[in-house]
Parts: structure tokens; C-alpha cells; sequence
């Protein structure tokens, strides 16, 4: 069986729809420190697990025997500035949980996501590379950073095999934003709808490589049920889909809603911004294990602006 730590959240949600459609519902457990979406709580089992909390997690394994695990939970960019210990502690402690669990062989994949957050001011700001500077910082990037180091040294030193993505912001309509500098990215559309207008916390040039849920979904499977001896990094791999700045985002909402105004008041997330880079090259994440994206700016905003306006619907 497959366990989500973090199944509540931006990507835990889909990741555990998917998931189940995949190996059938009762093969995916979702867990999470809070209770999560409707068709997550009612389509598998849930149980309401802290991902610092390493007896409970042990616990949770013994009764459902589960062979693979999926560490999605983390505190984000933004959120992690406003409260950096419990950033540090949640995001490394978590990893070390789970990674001393795969050294003895009591689970046998873990999934483990990074971010483009682990670049900093001194990486190369365009189609950054797989290995290049990395002087992430923020408390976010820098656990990141860590825990990409301790992924492939548990590789090396133990046979871990735990696989990890690099994600860029990930934009999506059927949850929340999670807390990130990315987030800009999602509220936008939700605005666009119900106001005709969005106020950005990024400046217009804000470029900042990006990507639509259900990549980032298909990248996730993809690389893990790649063969082994297909993954040959084991830090984590690049990933990138599509890259583009405020203004250039609500430039093709304005085709779908002419009136749509957007104007800028950047806060403490310009400077995260700033610190990462615009584009990202992922040639080998495309060339180890073929991965592909299908969703670009055009078709992003169209399936974003249907989603939003269904989702508003319901709740209506
Ligand atoms: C954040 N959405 O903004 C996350 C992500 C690259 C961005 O890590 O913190």
C-alpha cells in the first residue's frame, strides 16, 4: 500500500486522487494534521497523522502495511519566513523519519518533493541547469537544499531508493494555495472571476518558472514508476513546463476577460521572487525518464479559467 503524508494540501490532494485511480482506492492512504477536501476523505483511508510525529507515522505503516511513501508535507516560502524553526524542524525532521525508515527496509520507494526554491541570487537566472550554484535564501529553499543532500546520500550509503522532483509553482483550481511566493499564480484567476481585477504581490517582471497541477501530477507517477536504474539523480531532478511574469499572465487572461485590470503592489515575496530563477532547464529529467509536459500558458489559463468558475459554482 501507498501512504500520503500531506495529503491535504495543494498537491497531496490530486496526488492522492490520482493515486487511487491508479491502484484503486483502498491501496492509497491519505493523512494529514487536519481533515482534507470531500471526494479525499470520503473515496480511501484517512487518518489524521503530524509528519513530525515519527511513532505515530511507524504506527500508521504497521496497520496498513504500507510499501511506499509519498512526503508531500512541508511549510512553504512564504509561510516558512514568518516561522523559520517550525519551517526547519517540520521540513527536515519529516524526511529523516521517512528516509530512516527506507534504510531499514521497512518501506521500499519514497517519493520526496523539492522546489526551484533551493536556487538563490548567485544561480543562473535563465534555463537554469540540473547542477549549478545553489544559495537558496529562504529557511524554505535552505531545508529543501538539505534534504535534497540527505536524499541521495541515504541513496548511496543505504540503497534508499527515494526519488525526488525539483517543482516549479504548481497552479491548480481544486485547492488552495498553499502558502507560497507562487501563489500569485492561482489567486489570479479566482479574482479575475469574481472581482475583474487583481491586485499582484509580485511586480509585473516577476518571471518565475511555473507549472499546471496536472503535469506536476503526471511528473510525480512517472518518475516513480520509472525503473530504477532510470533515475540516475538522486538529489532531486529540474522540472519545468512553462515560465512568465504577472503581466504576461494577465495579458492571456485579458483574451478570455477583456475587462480584466490587474496593477502591482509588491510585498516580501518580491524578494523571494527575485532570488529564484525565471526558466529551468530540465533536459535530464526529459532525457533519464522521458518526461514531457502538456500544458502551456494558453491552455493552462483556459483549463484555470473553466475550473475556477466551476468550483465557484459549487460552493455557490
Ligand atoms: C512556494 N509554491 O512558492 C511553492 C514552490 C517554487 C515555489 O516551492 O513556496
Amino acid at each position: 500500500r501507498i501512504l500520503i503524508i500531506g495529503a491535504c494540501g495543494q498537491i497531496g490532494t490530486e496526488l492522492t486522487l490520482k493515486l487511487r485511480e491508479i491502484h484503486g482506492n483502498e491501496e492509497v492512504v491519505a493523512s494529514d494534521i487536519r481533515e482534507g477536501a470531500d471526494d479525499l476523505m470520503k473515496s480511501g483511508p484517512f487518518e489524521i497523522l503530524n509528519a513530525t510525529d515519527e511513532p505515530k507515522i511507524r504506527e500508521v505503516i504497521e496497520k496498513y502495511n504500507i510499501k511506499q511513501v509519498y512526503l508531500m508535507a512541508a511549510m512553504l516560502s512564504a509561510t516558512g519566513e514568518k516561522a523559520p524553526m517550525l519551517a526547519w524542524n517540520l521540513n527536515i525532521d519529516s524526511l529523516f523519519h521517512i528516509l530512516h525508515l527506507g534504510k531499514e527496509g521497512v518501506i521500499d520507494k519514497i517519493f520526496w518533493p523539492s522546489s526551484i526554491a533551493v536556487f538563490g541570487p548567485t544561480t543562473p537566472k535563465d534555463d537554469t541547469p540540473q547542477i549549478t550554484a545553489m544559495e537558496p535564501t529562504t529557511v524554505y529553499g535552505i531545508s529543501k537544499q538539505t534534504g535534497e543532500r540527505w536524499c541521495e546520500y541515504f541513496f548511496n550509503k543505504f540503497g534508499v531508493d527515494v526519488r525526488s522532483i525539483r517543482y516549479p509553482g504548481i497552479i491548480s483550481y481544486k485547492t488552495l494555495p498553499g502558502g507560497g511566493t507562487t501563489d500569485y499564480a492561482i489567486e489570479i484567476f479566482h479574482e479575475a472571476i469574481k472581482n475583474g481585477s487583481y491586485t499582484s504581490f509580485l511586480d509585473k517582471d516577476a518571471a518565475l518558472p511555473m507549472m499546471f497541477m496536472d503535469d506536476a501530477i503526471k511528473a510525480t507517477v512517472d518518475i516513480m514508476e520509472a525503473p530504477a536504474e532510470k533515475v540516475k539523480v538522486r538529489s532531486s531532478y529540474n522540472l519545468s513546463a512553462i515560465s512568465f511574469t504577472p503581466e504576461v499572465l494577465a495579458k492571456e487572461i485579458q483574451k478570455h476577460i477583456p475587462e480584466f485590470k490587474i496593477s502591482y503592489e509588491p510585498d516580501f515575496r518580491q524578494q523571494i521572487a527575485e532570488s529564484w530563477p525565471s526558466s529551468i532547464d530540465d533536459t535530464p529529467a526529459r532525457e533519464d525518464w522521458g518526461w514531457k509536459h502538456q500544458y502551456d500558458l494558453e491552455k493552462m489559463t483556459s483549463v484555470m479559467l473553466d475550473g475556477v468558475k466551476e468550483t465557484l459554482k459549487e460552493k455557490a
